[in-house]
């Protein structure tokens, strides 16, 4: 493979000429990537657009919907549903699946995807992207919902784009990670990542720390000794990030390494974690898996979930192995019992919490 020589649709030939069905897999990939190209031009032009902004909607979750959501949406269906590739799609702006047009050919893939994820950032101009997995559907009739219901650990293929300063393609299927820039004047995507690894210790984490109320303890153990810093039992001094964008804080992890976490916590009791297990925690964590990372609810390898809705959520630590391995660790100890006592410094003596401390 040649830096900067090595364009997306020749990488791909490479790596699937040897896979059954791998022609059309490949074909797929392309106009996953060709949608890419599209919301890629729609979202730089900002403001210019007219598409910024909120609409009236929500999508099946309750989430208001942004105008570049649905837009995205739509490209991504545009592009992938007449090419006799997909036997049908799933998206987090859709309730059900999509059921192709009757005069289109059907293919042997299931694509599902998060046409934008990161929208809440897109009025603010901090980088957003597109999250997409692929599944295979034998045989020759149309899927229905459970077909989508597959553990990740079958993926075929997936990947993201992130619309940073460079718009980047970040893909697998299951020989390594690797990272493709977009060359705009030429409009190909070229190989300028190879091989990607996420190094196996990290200093850097990314939380939500607003939400810390509402953590397991193993959650806060963790995050209070990284805030220690060399004070604490780490005796290192770590970094925080949190960007709301999940597409910019994993790609920063491929790039340096680091933890991001995303965890199971209270404050919504009907939620067991804020991301999507088909179309968020499968692709990204195959990704992670891919570059030597380790991707884990926390009890749990994330591509072991068996999946029972279309949208549920899980979840999600992921990043450096060894980081994520000791939060494994809080975990199994605060279920067994076996963690020693922890007095997280939101409730201890010198804390605005304790009641009398009210008074
Ligand atoms: P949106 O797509 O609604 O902006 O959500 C993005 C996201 O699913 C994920 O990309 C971020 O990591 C996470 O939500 C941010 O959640 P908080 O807004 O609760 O920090």
């Amino acid at each position: 493979m040649h830096l900067g020589r090595t364009t997306l649709s020749k990488f791909l030939i490479q790596q699937l000429r040897d896979t059954d069905g791998g022609n059309d897999l490949a074909a797929l990939l392309v106009d996953v990537a060709a949608a890419v190209k599209a919301i890629s031009a729609m979202t730089a032009k900002g403001a210019l657009s007219g598409f910024l902004g909120a609409l009236e909607s929500s999508n099946g979750q309750g989430e208001t919907q942004k105008k570049l959501d649905v837009l995205a949406n739509e490209i991504m269906l545009r592009s992938c549903d007449w090419g006799g590739l997909v036997a049908g799609m799933a998206s987090e702006e859709l309730d059900e699946p999509y059921e192709l047009p009757t005069d289109h050919a059907r293919g042997q893939y299931l694509l599902i995807f998060d046409p934008l994820d990161g929208s809440s950032n897109t009025d603010v101009n901090v980088s957003v992207g597109t999250i997409f997995s692929v599944l295979r559907h034998a045989g020759a009739q149309a899927p229905v919902g459970a077909d989508y219901l597959k553990p990740g650990r079958v993926q075929v293929a997936a990947g993201y784009a992130i619309y940073g300063p460079a718009t980047m393609l970040v893909l697998t299927v299951g020989k390594g990670t690797h990272g493709f820039t977009l060359d705009r004047e030429i409009g190909n995507f070229i190989l300028t990542h190879p091989n990607l690894t996420i190094p196996e210790d990290t200093s850097e984490f990314a939380i939500n720390t607003s939400n810390a109320r509402f953590w397991e303890a193993p959650v806060h153990r963790y995050v209070t000794e990284c805030q220690a810093g060399r004070t604490g039992d780490r005796r290192r001094d770590f970094n925080m990030r949190w960007i709301a964008s999940m597409v910019a804080e994993v790609h920063r992890i491929l790039m340096r390494g680091g933890v991001f976490m995303y965890p199971k916590d209270t404050k919504d009791p009907g939620k067991p974690g804020r991301l999507r297990l088909l179309y968020e925690a499968n692709p990204i964590g195959w990704l992670i898996e891919q570059a030597g990372g380790r991707a884990s609810t926390g009890r749990q390898r994330i591509l072991d979930v068996a999946p029972t809705a279309l949208h549920q959520r899980v979840p999600v630590i992921l990043g450096s192995r060894h980081e994520v391995e000791r939060i494994e660790r809080y975990h199994a100890e605060y279920d067994a019992g076996t963690d020693r006592p922890f007095e997280s410094p939101l409730f201890n003596e010198r804390s605005l919490f304790r009641p009398e401390a009210r008074v």
